[in-house]
C-alpha cells in the first residue's frame, strides 16, 4: 500500500505537467464549446462550420431525427423503406439527442451482435422488429446479473451486468443458444475530430509489446488501408462507412454502400416485402447525415478550475488512467473548422485487453477501444436512461471503473486504494468533462 504523503506527491507532480502541457495549448479542444441546457449539450454544430456547411448539417439533422417509415406499394415518400427487419427507426432512437441509448436494463433498443460469424439464417445481427408481414427475427430477454466490488476500505459497491439471450426465433433455435456482443449507442459528439487523427498518431501511440513494462499495450485495428477508430471495437475507420451500415443493420435502409436489403437465407417474407426505392437513401443524404454526425461539437467544460476537478485530474493521471484515455491527441485536417492541432479526447483510439469481466465471447473478445472520455460528464443529463461501457452495464461511472480489468487492472486498483475523498475527486474530474 502506498502512503498518502507518496499519493501527494504524485499529485503534485502531475499538476505541474498538466499545467505545463496545458500551455503548450489544447487549444483546438478550448474552442469546440457550447452554451446550451444540458439536456441537448451534444446536439449543437462545430461553431467553425461556414455557412453552407451548417446547412448540409441541417439536412442531415432531420434525416438523423425523423423516423423512417415502411415502404408501401404505389407509394412514394422520401422517409420511406424501413426494414423490412430493423432495431429502430431513426438514429435518434438509439443515440439519444445525439448521446447514448438507454441502457438494455432501462429498455433500451438492443444491438445484438453474433460474435461467432454470421449465421446463414440470421446475419451478423439480431433484428427485433419487423415491418408487417414479416416475422421479427427474435425477441430479446434482458436479465441482470449482481457482482459485488468490495473497497480495500470495506465498503460494497453492486456492480450489474445484463445477461441478453434471444427468444422465440424466427428461423431456427440454434440462435438462442449463439452468443452475442450487446452494444451501447455511443454518444456522437467530436466524431470529425477523431476521425482527423493521423493514423500515424494512433500507431505511435501503441506499445503491442509493452516494451515500456507499464502492462499496457494497446493495439491499433487495421481497416484496409486506414487504421480503424470508430465503434466499440475500432472496426470503422470512417464515419460514412459506420453510417452507411447503421441504415442497413439498424433500420434496414439501402444506400449506395449497401444496395442489397438484409434478408439473410431463408427469410422469404423479408425479401419480398416492398422496398422504399434503390437504394433507399441517396448518396447525398447519406453523406449529409455522416457530416452531421461529424459536426457535432464537443460540450465545453463546466468548471475545469474547481480545485475539486484539478485534484481529480492530477489524480487520474497518477493512478495511469491518462495512459490510455490520454488527454492529448493531434488531428491535422484540410476541414477550415479542424485544421491542425490538439483535442483532449481522452483516449489513444487503440484496443486493450479489458479483462474477463468485460469480454464478449468473440475472438479478441476481451479487447475495447478506449472510449473517449470528453463529454462523459454530461451523459446523465442529456439521456438519463444511458448507460457506460460497452454494453451500458454500468449505472455510474464509479461503476464503469470498477469494471476496468486486464490492462487497466493496475489503473483499477490505485483508484479503489484511493480514499474515498479522493475517489470522489477522480469522479469529479470526469463529470467536468
Ligand atoms: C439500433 C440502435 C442504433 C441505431 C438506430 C443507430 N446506431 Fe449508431 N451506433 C449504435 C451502436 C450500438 C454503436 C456502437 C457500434 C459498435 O460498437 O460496433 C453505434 C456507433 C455509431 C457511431 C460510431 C461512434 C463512435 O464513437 O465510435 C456512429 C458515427 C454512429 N453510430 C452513427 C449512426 C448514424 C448516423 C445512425 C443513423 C443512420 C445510427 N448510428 C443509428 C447503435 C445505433
Ligand atoms: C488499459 C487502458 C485503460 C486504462 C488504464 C483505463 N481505461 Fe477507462 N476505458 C478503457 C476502455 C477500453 C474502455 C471501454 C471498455 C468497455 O466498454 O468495455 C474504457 C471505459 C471507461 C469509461 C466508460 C466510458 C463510456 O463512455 O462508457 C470510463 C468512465 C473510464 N474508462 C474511466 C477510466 C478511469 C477513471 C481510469 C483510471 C482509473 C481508466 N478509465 C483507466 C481503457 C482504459
Ligand atoms: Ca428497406
Ligand atoms: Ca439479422
Amino acid at each position: 500500500m502506498i502512503s498518502r504523503r507518496w499519493w501527494w506527491w504524485l499529485v503534485v507532480v502531475a499538476l505541474v505537467v498538466s499545467a505545463c502541457s496545458r500551455a503548450g495549448g489544447y487549444q483546438r479542444a478550448d474552442v469546440r464549446t457550447a452554451h446550451v441546457a444540458a439536456s441537448h449539450a451534444f446536439s449543437t454544430p462545430d461553431p467553425g462550420l461556414s455557412g453552407p456547411e451548417l446547412a448540409r448539417f441541417r439536412i442531415g439533422d432531420r434525416f438523423f431525427t425523423e423516423p423512417w417509415t415502411p415502404a408501401v406499394v404505389g407509394r412514394d415518400s422520401e422517409r420511406d423503406g424501413l426494414g423490412p427487419t430493423y432495431v429502430a427507426s431513426a438514429c435518434a432512437g438509439c443515440h439519444v439527442r445525439d448521446g447514448k441509448a438507454n441502457a438494455p436494463s432501462a429498455g433500451g433498443p438492443i444491438v445484438y451482435r453474433l460474435v461467432d460469424g454470421p449465421s446463414p439464417a440470421y446475419g451478423v445481427q439480431i433484428q427485433d422488429r419487423a415491418v408487417d408481414d414479416v416475422p421479427a427475427e427474435g425477441r430479446f430477454e434482458v436479465d441482470v446479473v449482481d457482482e459485488p466490488f468490495r473497497y480495500p476500505d470495506g465498503s460494497i459497491v453492486v456492480l450489474r451486468r445484463p445477461v441478453v439471450t434471444v427468444s422465440s426465433a424466427a428461423f431456427g433455435d440454434e440462435i438462442e443458444e449463439a452468443s452475442g456482443s450487446v452494444r451501447m449507442a455511443p454518444a456522437i459528439v467530436g466524431l470529425g475530430l477523431l476521425a482527423a487523427v493521423p493514423d500515424a498518431v494512433i500507431v505511435d501511440g501503441a506499445d503491442p509489446d509493452d516494451r515500456d513494462g507499464d502492462g499496457i499495450s494497446g493495439r491499433p485495428i487495421r481497416v484496409g488501408e486506414r487504421v480503424g477508430r470508430f465503434g466499440w471495437k475500432a472496426e470503422k475507420a470512417t464515419v460514412l462507412d459506420q453510417t452507411a451500415e447503421a441504415y442497413l443493420r439498424d433500420m434496414g435502409i439501402t444506400s449506395p454502400l449497401h444496395r442489397v436489403e438484409n434478408c439473410p437465407g431463408p427469410q422469404e417474407a423479408c425479401r419480398r416485402a416492398p422496398g422504399g426505392g434503390d437504394p433507399e437513401i441517396s448518396g447525398d443524404r447519406l453523406a449529409a447525415v455522416a457530416f452531421y454526425v461529424s459536426a457535432l461539437a464537443v460540450p465545453e467544460r463546466r468548471d475545469p478550475a474547481a480545485p475539486e476537478v484539478i485534484a481529480g485530474e492530477a489524480l487520474f493521471d497518477a493512478i495511469g488512467c491518462g495512459a490510455c484515455h490520454r488527454p492529448a491527441l493531434e488531428v491535422s485536417s484540410e476541414r477550415d473548422w479542424i485544421g491542425d492541432g490538439r483535442i483532449a479526447a481522452y483516449t489513444d483510439l487503440l484496443v486493450h485487453d479489458m479483462g474477463p469481466g468485460l469480454a464478449d465471447g468473440g475472438t479478441d473478445g476481451a479487447e475495447w477501444r478506449t472510449a473517449p472520455l470528453w463529454g462523459i460528464g454530461l451523459v446523465e443529463a442529456v439521456n438519463p436512461y444511458a448507460g457506460y461501457l460497452h454494453d451500458g452495464r454500468a449505472a455510474t461511472l464509479e461503476e464503469a471503473i470498477l469494471w476496468h480489468g486486464g490492462e487497466a487492472l493496475g489503473a483499477r486498483d490505485r483508484f479503489a486504494a484511493l480514499d474515498a475523498e479522493d475517489r470522489a475527486r477522480v469522479i469529479a474530474f470526469l463529470r467536468d468533462l
